[in-house]
């Protein structure tokens, strides 16, 4: 039963039920020169097609001041399914990000490449140019299921490579079914110019969102005329990785493994971190283990979860419409039980399975295939040239170089090259070493290593603070602390976010900062390394000095005082600086 748009639904809900399967009057809006924004309620529906219109907000006084409209500009986000991408891909980001965008390419921390400061005379020209290599933005923000995360490197094992297939698959039922994407971005007669190889991993990526007929008639059947009252997300990890944040997803999948094979999944489902400050009645929670599913039942289940979210989720104040909500308003047992009548799938008694750690392990390994593969520190995930660090072209250099390597995008922002024949190993590091980035991995501290950090200012609207532009620099300042105490080789999870939305994943941070103010964050304690506990507010409104002035006595103590093995967010816990977060709901006791 699809819900009807109603008066009191909210404004998005309109703009959607209205929107001819997301067409609106996208065209129009792209065409109209007299400004460099869209009509308002295309505002809304350029984010199912992958796109945020955004301001320079470096610049906003100055254009005000001059009375001049804002610098209107817009964000792509491309989708890269568990985060693989080919070279060809990789080299296509890289020059359209100096064509048409700021000349950097973000990283985010779902897997998926981000183009910042295209202005809107450029958009269609940017989006073909990725589509002209089996790359496509289509779901890359709006109401509906965005890119599917999973672990970083498929070659480590049999599991892994059987999680990405199951990744791809995930991605490809749940993407939007609709022809507008095709229509609005797509270069004529693309699908027919495509020279992937069949079988090949461009082709794999190949989303079918082009492939449509002539008199094709739009439908939904997962999504209908509405889509999702919310985003949705989806992520897959293997054990004892956690490199995805499951638990921070509408549906995580748990790889359970039986003799070295993929056997199924322990899922959860009900994770969200996005909240609103002041709002105590919002609040981040984590995914509730539902039990196990076996590998081929696991779409069946999305599906069913999804469709219950669809049906049950609050279309009337987007603050309480996320999965999280509708849990809790349902019950478990009760969510649990829709699931399981919708998809035919009983739900076994849960797997054992054990996390260990949330991040990125940095430097080379050698795959089940022979193959080598090299994870690298990107910092805040920004690839960008500065004077003294020219990162992108080295990246650059080694797509030209790679024959059948493949570049891999981690859930923290990071970066893996993979597939490297044993013979382009040497080529690939002598690479590195010419642009130094190599020392840029292996001589930091493993809090730098272990640390995210949102785009924030200057192009993202909700910021109340920096976060990507500054963490660099509060990280110089806790370094040293942590040398004076010895603890720089200690992988402590530190994420900043510039307001309370969540997009680095802060309440998962064994420190998390989160904007309020220009300058000024709450501080968060307390998370678990494998990020299966959130963290708690420790202190409010502490500016640089204030956080380094509550750190350094912790730093110090953990130093002296903690148990052979033990991980900082277990250590505050256990010596009562602050109390354990057990579920979302009590994050703010
Ligand atoms: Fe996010 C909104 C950036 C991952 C929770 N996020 C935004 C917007 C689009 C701001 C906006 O609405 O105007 C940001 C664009 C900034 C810019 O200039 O690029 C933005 N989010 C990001 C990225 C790029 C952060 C990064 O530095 O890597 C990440 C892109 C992921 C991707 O490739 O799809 C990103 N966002 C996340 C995550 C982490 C995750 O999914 O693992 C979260 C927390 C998990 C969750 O969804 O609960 C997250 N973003 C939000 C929210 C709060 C949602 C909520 O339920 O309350 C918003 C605001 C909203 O939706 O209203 C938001
Ligand atoms: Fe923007 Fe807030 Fe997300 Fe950071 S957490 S990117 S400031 S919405």
């Amino acid at each position: 039963m699809q819900p009807e748009t109603k008066p009191s639904h909210t404004e998005v809900e309109h703009v959607k039920a209205k929107s001819n399967y997301l067409r609106g009057t996208l065209l129009e809006s792209l065409e109209n020169g007299i400004t460099g924004a869209l009509f308002p309620d295309d505002t809304h529906l350029i984010k199912f097609h992958g796109s945020y219109q955004q301001t320079d907000r470096d610049l906003e006084s100055e254009r005000a001041r001059q009375k001049l409209e804002p610098l209107y500009s817009f964000m792509i986000r491309v989708r890269v399914p568990g985060g693989v991408a080919s070279p060809k891909q990789w080299l296509r980001m890289d020059e359209l990000a100096d064509q048409y965008g700021n000349g950097t390419l973000k990283l985010t921390t779902r897997q998926a490449f981000q183009l910042h400061g295209v202005y809107k005379r450029n958009l269609k020209a940017a989006v073909q140019g990725f589509n002209q290599v089996l790359l496509d933005s289509i779901a890359g923000c709006g109401d509906v299921n965005r890119n599917v995360m999973c672990s970083a490197n498929p070659d480590e094992s049999r599991v892994h490579a059987a999680l990405y297939e199951v990744a791809k698959s995930i991605s490809a039922a749940f993407t939007p079914q609709t022809t507008a994407y095709a229509e609005i971005w797509a270069p004529p007669g693309l699908a027919e110019e495509t020279d992937a190889p069949k079988g090949s991993r461009e082709e794999g990526n190949w989303s079918k969102v082009f492939l449509t007929t002539p008199g094709q008639e739009d439908a939904e059947p997962i999504y209908g005329k509405t889509y999702l009252p919310r985003k949705f997300k989806i992520a897959l990890a293997a054990p004892p990785e956690n490199d995805t944040d499951v638990f921070a997803n509408d549906i995580g999948l748990i790889g359970i493994e039986e003799n070295g094979d993929l056997t199924g999944f322990n899922v959860a489902a009900g994770g969200g971190l996005g909240m609103t400050f002041g709002m105590p009645e919002t609040f981040p929670r984590l995914a509730d283990l539902l039990g196990f599913v076996r590998t081929e039942d696991v779409l069946k289940v999305c599906e069913a979860v999804i469709t219950t979210q669809r049906d049950f989720g609050n279309r009337e104040n987007r603050k309480f419409s996320r999965l999280k909500y509708t849990i809790e308003r349902m019950g478990l047992d009760a969510f649990r039980k829709e699931v399981e009548t919708r998809s035919g799938v009983a739900f076994e008694p849960l797997r054992p399975f054990q996390f260990k750690h949330s991040g990125d392990h940095f430097g080379w390994t050698q795959g089940q295939s022979g193959r080598f593969h090299l994870t690298l520190f990107i910092e805040g995930g920004r690839v960008r040239n500065t004077e003294n660090y020219q990162l992108k072209t080295a990246l650059r250099e080694i797509a030209a170089l790679l024959s059948e390597g493949e570049f891999r995008l981690t859930g923290n922002q990071n970066l893996l090259i993979g597939n490297i024949l044993p013979n382009e190993r040497l080529e690939v590091e002598s690479i590195l070493k010419k642009y130094g980035v190599l020392e840029k991995t292996f001589q930091q501290t493993a809090l730098r290593l272990n640390s995210i950090a949102c785009v924030a200012l200057p192009t993202c609207t909700l910021a109340f603070a920096e976060a990507e532009r500054y963490l660099p620099r509060l990280i110089d300042q806790i370094d040293a602390i942590l040398r004076k105490y010895h603890m720089q080789k200690e992988a402590i999870n530190i994420r900043m976010t510039g307001c309370p939305n969540g997009c680095g994943r802060p309440y998962l941070g064994e420190i998390g900062l989160v904007g309020k103010s220009p300058g000024y964050y709450n501080l968060y304690l307390g998370a678990a390394h494998d990020g299966s506990r959130l963290n708690k507010l420790y202190r409010e409104m502490a500016d640089e000095a204030g956080i380094l002035r509550e750190l350094e006595p912790l730093i110090a103590a953990y130093a002296m005082k903690r148990n052979p093995g033990e991980r900082f967010g277990d250590f505050v816990i256990r010596m009562g600086y602050i109390t354990a977060t057990t579920h979302g709901t009590n994050f703010h006791n």
